[in-house]
């Protein structure tokens, strides 16, 4: 008769190596329980690979039968509908949509009218790609040397600019009109709203955000690339907030021209280009929770520490049992 591991212990490798356990600690406790320490690291190993392999598949099934579902469907463009229609349709689904009349009623604006109603507001412009480094000037200047300039330098005005916070900035606001059935106004003036300002031909690569966007096209034209999150090839290549474009996902390309609107759901992809000068105004402040801040699948797992087995007033049951070892079938 050979010694294995109780059931109840090997339930709890396998739960624990799932929640991030690091297998050092559940050697540890098996240990401490009385299991030679030889025998702890095989379980651990073996149990831990099986448990991840079988979460793996359980969890791309899953995102299989959401991709062929969702495989006939495209982007639709339409006009704006009541709220209820999109918080249904669109929201619950976590379904991109281009809405033509999304600015109906708004007076939307140049950067010339930039210049004119806010050019004396400091902003902090983000430099390169990955736009990490912030450079300091004024609206105006910005227009007059990056924006107009027949060679612009990569700097771009973006939402971590914060520039809607900027005293003055209310000026531009004033030019919205904020669909009190979409948005909560209380919530605008808090983080609810972002400006984009750019040359011709910025990029922000690929990448998700925590919240679902309501991105308005002022100025110019973009073209917005986007990946469901149901594909899970491109979290797999995530590193950080970003990933690359992947050739074989299904991408979506959505050209969104001025006054036109593109609810962008949060988790989904997109990389978006800025195909002439151009201005962007996003609100996020939806009648609905809007903060999903633990989507992160490009950043590193994290590692937990382990949870016993519970008690429950009798005491755990021995990590060690007696076990025939299965014969050899001829
Ligand atoms: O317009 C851009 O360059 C990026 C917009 C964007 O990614 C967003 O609003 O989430």
């Amino acid at each position: 008769m050979a010694k294995a591991l109780a059931g109840e212990w090997k339930a709890w490798v396998a739960e624990n190596a799932v929640a991030g356990v690091p297998a050092r600690d559940l050697v540890r406790v098996l240990v401490t329980n009385g299991v030679p320490r030889s025998l702890a690291h095989e379980a651990v190993t073996e149990i831990a690979i099986t448990s991840l392999r079988d979460r793996v598949r359980r969890r791309d099934l899953h995102l299989r039968l959401r991709r062929e579902l969702e495989a006939g469907r495209g982007i639709e463009r339409r006009k704006k509908p009541a709220a209820g229609e999109f918080f249904a349709r669109y929201w619950a689904n976590a379904e991109p949509v281009v809405l033509t009349d999304a600015a109906r009623g708004w007076k939307l604006w140049s950067p010339e009218d930039m210049k004119r109603l806010v050019g004396d507001v400091p902003v902090r412009v983000a430099e390169g790609r990955f736009r990490k480094r912030f450079e300091k000037t004024t609206i105006g200047r910005y227009v007059d040397d990056v924006v107009r300039a027949k060679r612009p330098r990569d700097l771009y005005l973006v939402s971590n600019s914060l520039a809607m916070a900027a005293p003055g900035m209310e000026r531009l606001l004033a030019r919205v009109v904020v669909d009190r059935t979409y948005f909560d106004p209380a919530r605008i003036a808090h983080g609810g709203t972002a400006l984009w300002l750019g040359p011709k031909g910025t990029v922000t690569p690929l990448h998700h955000d925590t919240t679902s966007v309501f991105f308005v096209q002022i100025y110019g034209k973009k073209r917005f690339t986007l990946v469901s999150p149901n594909d899970p090839t491109v979290a797999d290549a995530a590193n950080g907030w970003y990933a690359p474009v992947p050739r074989r996902a299904k991408r979506h390309v959505v050209t969104l021209e001025r006054g036109e609107g593109l609810f962008i759901p949060a988790g989904w992809w997109h990389e978006v280009k800025a195909l002439d000068a151009s201005i962007s105004f996003s609100l996020l402040a939806f009648r609905r929770p809007n903060s999903f801040p633990w989507y992160r699948p490009g950043f590193g797992h994290a590692t937990n520490r382990p949870t016993m087995p519970k008690k429950q007033g009798k005491a755990i049951k021995p990590a060690m049992t007696s076990a025939k070892i299965a014969r050899p079938r001829p």
